[in-house]
């Protein structure tokens, strides 16, 4: 009983994060509910610390206590059915850690139910895919402090590093690490929703994947350098090994979407916080998913020919200001819903400390994470990130090619959902008078809802006698 760690979950998180943990120097366990699975993965790496186990109760025994056992299987239902069978074997001040993409209401209930029990819960998002857990992820766990403290030389020593840091803090209490890395998914439809907005207008002027390789391989080396567009501009240069033609042109244009985007939206109307741009971004994967029904009304329905006349150079330089205005609108909306979430649960979050980690190891890494970590770090408090004087000042620089951009777009009937839903937050927000005057002014007439006037103070209502309509 000596292994420092145990994972159960042998997929490729699980054989990922384990060989990672492995190679900052802790044995490990490991077990799979499928014992092959283990036997394959432990006869792989023969020369390793991984002790391969093919019940629950060797595997548990074989852990130095306390044990810190982390779970790696599916979400929902089967990370139950594990617990449920550890729960006879371990100890009370046992650590369980979950480190699937579980939804937050899932972790505050476990929380509830281990703590009564007297073992001691970790819901850690773990971002950054294959590669981010063999070589350093993101990490964001949530659970008591005290456990935290407990898991932290671990999980410190596997974690993506950037800028000196680790990608990894005790995020808050309870459910708040899988909340933070639910909205982390938000803003990651975000951002790939936003990239293929700008791969559709440029194909529309005319680009050809070659050349838009270049376009992103370049954007890469400046502000908007990202893993996204880092991997989208290698997706570009891809040829199919078949046919040579460039491998985007053969990928059918329909996806689906999972979990953590439709729960982040789910989660910002219940906040009364706008996201409109994951929003879009969600809708656009539903929009995607109706092929054959798009492909008929294409027979009917008119538009303009989807034709972008200017020039190409012109157009990369329009298209990055749209792109990434729309961006910091998304991360914008993103952040903005965490933290109205973390003062309803008191999660007492600490949105610069959320950036920082999103600085590497995940989907989302992007330089422009430092400056939304500086924007935070310069100013806790800061309302909305549009109002950290470094964005207002890129906003008010890009807004021009932003608007032409969508303009550009909708003249040649190319649908910009993820820009313009940006730009309508945009444009809402920074506008000190909006119709909903006459709104207000609907509401009475047919519900005698009562509004405040201008000219009266804030509070005190009014209402009107509107005249009847008749039929
Ligand atoms: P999967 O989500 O595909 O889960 C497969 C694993 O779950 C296998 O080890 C399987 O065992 C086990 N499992 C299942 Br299914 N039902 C079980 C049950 N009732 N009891 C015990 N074990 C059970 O694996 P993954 O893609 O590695 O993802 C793991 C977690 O990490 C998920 O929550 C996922 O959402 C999250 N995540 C994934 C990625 C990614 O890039 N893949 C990134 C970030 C987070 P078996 O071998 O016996 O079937």
């Amino acid at each position: 009983s000596n292994s420092d760690f145990g994972l159960i979950g042998l997929a490729v998180m699980g054989q990922n994060l384990v060989l990672n943990v492995e190679s900052r120097g802790f044995q490990v366990s490991v077990y799979n509910r499928t014992a092959s699975v283990t036997d394959e993965f432990t006869a792989k790496h023969p020369d390793k610390k991984i002790v391969g186990e093919h019940t629950l109760e060797g595997f548990v025994k074989s852990l130095a206590s306390p044990r810190k056992v982390m779970i790696m299987v599916k979400a929902g239902g089967p990370v139950d059915a594990v617990i449920e069978s550890l729960i006879p074997l371990l100890d009370k001040g046992d650590i369980i850690i979950d480190g699937g993409n579980s939804l937050y209401t899932d972790t505050e209930r476990r929380d509830k139910w281990l703590g009564d029990l007297g073992f001691r819960f970790i819901g850690a998002g773990v971002s950054g895919g294959e590669e981010g857990a063999r070589k350093g992820p993101s990490i964001m766990p949530g659970g008591p402090a005290s456990t935290w403290e407990v898991m932290k030389p671990i999980f410190e020593s596997i974690a993506a590093v950037a800028e000196g840091e680790p990608c990894v803090f005790h995020i808050g209490p309870g459910g708040a690490g899988h909340y933070v890395k639910m909205i982390h998914n938000g803003i990651e439809y975000g951002d790939m929703q936003l990239i293929c907005e700008a791969y559709n207008i440029f194909k529309a002027a005319g680009f050809t994947p070659e050349e838009l390789a270049e376009v992103f391989t370049e954007w890469n080396e400046g502000d908007l350098e990202s893993y996204l567009i880092q991997i989208t501009s290698k997706i570009f240069a891809q040829k199919d090994p078949e046919t040579g033609k460039p491998l985007v042109d053969l990928i059918l244009d329909t996806a689906g979407q999972k979990g953590t985007g439709k729960w982040t939206l789910i989660n910002a109307v219940e906040n009364a916080v706008v996201i409109s741009t994951i929003n879009a971004a969600v809708e656009a994967r539903i929009l995607s998913s109706m092929k054959d029904k798009r492909v008929e009304a294409s027979k009917v329905l008119e538009g303009p020919k989807a034709e972008i006349d200017i020039k190409k150079k012109k157009l990369v330089k329009k298209v990055h200001d749209a792109l990434f205005a729309s961006k910091i609108i998304s991360y914008a909306q993103g952040l903005d819903l965490i933290a109205a979430m973390g003062k309803e649960k008191d999660w007492g979050l600490d949105l610069g400390k959320i950036a920082a980690i999103w600085r590497g190891g995940c989907i989302i890494r992007a330089r422009f994470l430092n400056d939304i970590t500086d924007a935070y770090r310069t100013n806790p408090q800061l309302e909305n990130l549009m109002l950290a004087p470094f964005f207002t000042d890129l906003l008010n620089e890009f807004q021009e090619n932003w608007r032409e951009v969508i303009s550009l777009a909708t003249l040649a009937g190319i649908p910009v959902p993820a820009f313009s839903a940006s730009l309508g937050y945009y444009d809402s927000y920074r506008s000190a008078v909006l119709p909903a005057n006459l709104l207000q002014a609907q509401r009475d007439f047919f519900g005698a809802h009562t509004y405040e006037r201008t000219d009266k103070p804030r509070g005190e209502f009014s209402h009107t006698d509107w005249p009847e309509v008749i039929g």
